[in-house]
């Protein structure tokens, strides 16, 4: 490894999630997720934007599996939507559903691409949901039997499985901060959704293994680093207060340490565990600090914390800086102490990068093509990161760009896009932008440029 290059083998890819691609939202036996049902509620979403149609890539996968090929990727993340295999959520399997996913996955190894599938990226069946969602125990149950169906049906040919994606946004972002369905808003709801959702995590590992054998299975997280606004003791409190509510909350028990205890006595003494830690069952933490194979990061930003109103409270503090289209911070020096800290102070044994890109709103220019020069730089400045990280020690085996092509971000709608590949949801005409002929050049020479 020189110092542009990476490992020999290291696994370059691109990422995509079901529910922001697929469309198709009635077809092939599918059952409604929360996200169905949120974004046709009035006011949830941008311009009321929806799933429904989204990049139309239920019909159009083959097409899209083609820009995977030439982009030189050696792996494809891609999520499976729980709905469409189990449209009531648990019981009745819905076969044209796994079929569905079966044929991309044979596909994927006729092209050479290593499928890394996603069990959960946050279309929770509304079944579900109204049974009581995640905050209920039987949610984290029955993911375990869907884990369990859906190995059962790819195991032999899928060896590389993310159980839930982004626990923090399936708990706070969806039942505390109200942004993400199901659009709750109550801390104790979410911090029994958060305990659920990595004990479904935790109960899924064995059904996968043992329906795939020889796999590798994790858990992929996201991170946002927390940085003091100064060196005072009470910003430094609060910027420890944010890692623990962001970060460690979910990262701690996944590695056998339980729930960080600053933590539950903060949330203790702020009332939001009016039952304390009921929710934790005899043997759950064992459950979710099973051994994984590797750790999923998702990473993005930074936030600058201050002092807020009360003990272990936060403020975030605006910086001057120049931000991406979502607003965020570009601060790939964030990306390089997190590995490092995973590394060092979690002994993580092996970690792929899941999600790393940026949301520009960069268009088809008088040529025709998409010099989007801004993500360039900052792929290239997350990727160098990547590589400080590696002479470092630490075991990163590989990155996914987030995302092979514009898609349906959320409650953002169809106004960010974060795609190497431009979208006209129009025509649904794809186009490279020149990010993607960057990303397949440094894939090609496995290294950056100069
Ligand atoms: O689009 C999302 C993705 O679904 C989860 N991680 C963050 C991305 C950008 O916001």
């Amino acid at each position: 490894m020189t110092a542009t290059t990476f490992p020999a083998g290291f696994v370059w890819g691109a990422a995509t999630a079901a529910y922001q691609i697929e469309g198709a939202i009635h077809e092939g036996g599918r059952g409604e997720s929360i996200w169905d049902r949120f974004s046709h509620t009035p006011g949830k979403t941008r311009d009321g934007a929806t799933g429904d149609v989204a990049c139309d890539h239920y019909h159009r996968w083959e097409e899209d599996f083609g820009l995977l090929t030439a982009m030189g990727v050696d792996a494809y993340r891609f999520s499976i939507a729980w709905p469409r295999v189990l449209p009531d959520g648990r019981g009745q399997v819905n076969q044209a559903g796994l079929d569905f996913y079966s044929r991309q996955v044979d596909a994927l190894l006729e092209r050479g691409i290593t499928p890394f599938a996603t069990l959960y990226h946050w279309d929770l069946p509304v079944a579900l949901e109204d049974a009581g969602g995640w905050p209920a125990r039987a949610t984290a149950e029955a993911f375990a039997e869907y884990a369990g169906v859906v190995a059962q049906a790819l195991g032999d040919r899928v060896k590389h499985w993310i159980t839930i994606n982004e626990p923090w946004c399936v708990s706070m972002l969806s039942y505390e901060g109200g942004e993400h369905a199901p659009g709750r808003r109550s801390w104790p709801d979410a911090l029994a959704a958060s305990h659920h959702a990595l004990l479904a995590h935790g109960l899924a590992e064995p059904e996968i293994r043992r329906y795939s054998p020889g796999a590798q299975v994790g858990i992929t997280l996201n991170f946002t680093a927390s940085v003091p606004a100064s060196d005072s003791p009470a910003d430094r409190d609060a910027a420890r207060a944010f890692d623990g509510y962001f970060n460690r909350w979910f990262l701690d028990p996944v590695y056998g340490r339980g729930y960080p205890s600053d933590m539950v006595a903060a949330y203790l003494g702020a009332g939001y565990l009016p039952e304390g830690l009921s929710f934790v069952q005899p043997g759950d933490m064992d459950i979710i600090a099973a051994p994984t194979d590797f750790l999923g990061v998702n990473y993005y930003t930074r936030e600058v914390m201050a002092a807020g109103a009360g003990p272990g409270e936060w403020q975030p503090v605006r910086l001057d800086v120049p931000r991406t289209e979502m607003g965020w911070e570009i601060y790939p020096e964030g990306l390089y102490t997190l590995l490092l800290r995973l590394y060092s102070a979690y002994d993580v044994p092996r970690l792929y990068i899941t999600e790393n890109g940026v949301s520009y709103l960069d268009g088809p220019g008088a040529d025709g093509r998409i010099h989007d020069v801004r993500r360039i730089d900052y792929l290239r400045q997350h990727l160098a990161a990547c590589q400080r990280a590696i002479a470092a020690g630490v075991p990163l085996a590989g990155y996914f760009q987030w995302s092979l092509m514009d898609n349906f971000e959320w409650g953002h709608g169809y106004a960010q896009r974060f795609g190497a590949v431009y979208v006209d949801y129009e025509t649904q005409r794809r186009t490279p932008k020149d990010s993607f002929f960057w990303y397949r050049d440094v894939i090609a020479r496995n290294g950056l440029d100069g």
